[in-house]
């Protein structure tokens, strides 16, 4: 326990294992994933004086991922790192993350251990220039019984499957937040002693809101329901909400998401005519899912605005969805939106 009463990350992985939420193994690869956070934290924080901004691969040819974007220096770094530390400690059968095709196994040359995870191990890298907050998004997984090296198919699990989550937001403070399914907890670096200290158990998003995210810029794009929804925010306290709004957009996931889970507010990115196509902007496993595990146990809802994202049956690994998450009764009436167009999008 620190001076101020408050308790390190790994008391409280000890005390959730005495309580049989998790178990030993899990509780190391939640050890080891804070680690990589550290060590991703300090790369961020060097920013220009570390020669990691900018845009990875050589001068006029970008290093371009599986999602169709440029890689940037860091996102390739935070990568590195949390392949790496996850590797050697039996802990893990397998790892997908947003920046490599296909998931890996674990080299036979370390034990395997019985979880997958998954991660994007920098997510909102097009900030990281201009040092706006950034992010890694983590999600756990158990490795489907009898299988030693994991392969694509059996990360397909829908976002109830998950024995983790959580994400690390490296702003003007480096904060952890976790949850193992029993509730959602934060945990702030302490740079100076070098471990995340506890500073918000349980937390908890105002059902109501008057806080709304979304790229206004896609406006044009969006369907109907969206049209119609984000319509009724912006008429105000004279249109049928009754009441103004207020708009945020980091263009961070995870900054926006913590803004949510610390004062409220609901995230969206729709289903826009630009990324219908693809199923939407942000991928499932590795963004949605993980964010919706830590929004509901903070007593928030997720849903793709047709069901609870949650329950989505994923269908491949980098698999793309609309999403709305945050305070629960701002999500239901965006759901209601759609629910009353009918449309028939999944
Ligand atoms: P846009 C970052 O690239 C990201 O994946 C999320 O972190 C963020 O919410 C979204 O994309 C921003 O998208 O279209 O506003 O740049």
């Amino acid at each position: 326990m620190t001076m101020s009463g408050a308790i390190a990350l790994t008391r409280y992985l000890i005390e959730e294992q005495r309580a049989g939420h998790i178990n030993a193994e899990l509780r190391l690869l939640v050890e080891v994933v804070a680690r990589a956070c550290k060590q991703i934290s300090v790369a961020v924080g060097k920013g220009a004086l570390g020669g990691v901004l900018g845009d990875a691969g050589s001068p006029g040819e970008a290093s371009i991922n599986v999602q169709g974007e440029a890689q940037k220096k860091l996102d390739v770094l935070s990568n590195e790192i949390l392949l790496e530390a996850n590797a050697w400690g039996g802990h893990l059968a397998g790892l997908a993350s947003e920046e490599m095709d296909a998931s890996q196994p674990i080299p036979d040359t370390y034990p395997h251990g019985n979880y997958l995870l998954l991660f994007d191990p920098l997510d909102g890298s097009s900030n990281i220039d201009v040092n706006v907050s950034v992010g890694t998004i983590f999600s756990v997984l158990r490795c489907p019984e009898g299988i030693a090296t994991p392969a694509d198919a059996h990360f397909l699990q829908p976002g109830t499957a998950q024995v983790a989550a959580g994400y690390c937001v490296y702003g003007p403070q480096t904060t952890l937040v976790l949850t193992v399914g029993h509730g959602t907890h934060v945990f702030t670096l302490d740079r100076e002693v070098g471990s995340f200290t506890m500073t918000a158990r349980g937390i908890r998003i105002p059902e109501e809101t008057k806080e709304f995210a979304v790229n206004m810029s896609n406006q044009r794009f969006w369907e109907p329901p969206m049209q119609a929804y984000v319509g009724d925010l912006l008429a105000g306290k004279d249109g049928p909400r009754g009441k103004d709004f207020n708009m945020r957009w980091v263009a961070s996931m995870v900054a926006d998401v913590h803004r949510i889970l610390t004062r409220g507010g609901i995230f969206s990115y729709p289903l826009d005519s630009k990324c219908a196509a693809k199923g939407g902007k942000l991928r499932l496993m590795y963004e949605a899912n993980p964010m919706s595990l830590l929004v509901e146990q903070a007593g928030g809802a997720a849903s793709t605005g047709r069901q609870r994202m949650l329950e989505v049956q994923p269908t491949g690994l980098h698999q793309r969805v609309p999403v709305f998450l945050g305070s629960k009764r701002e999500v239901e009436a965006a759901e209601g939106y759609h629910h009353a167009q009918g449309t028939d999008a999944s």
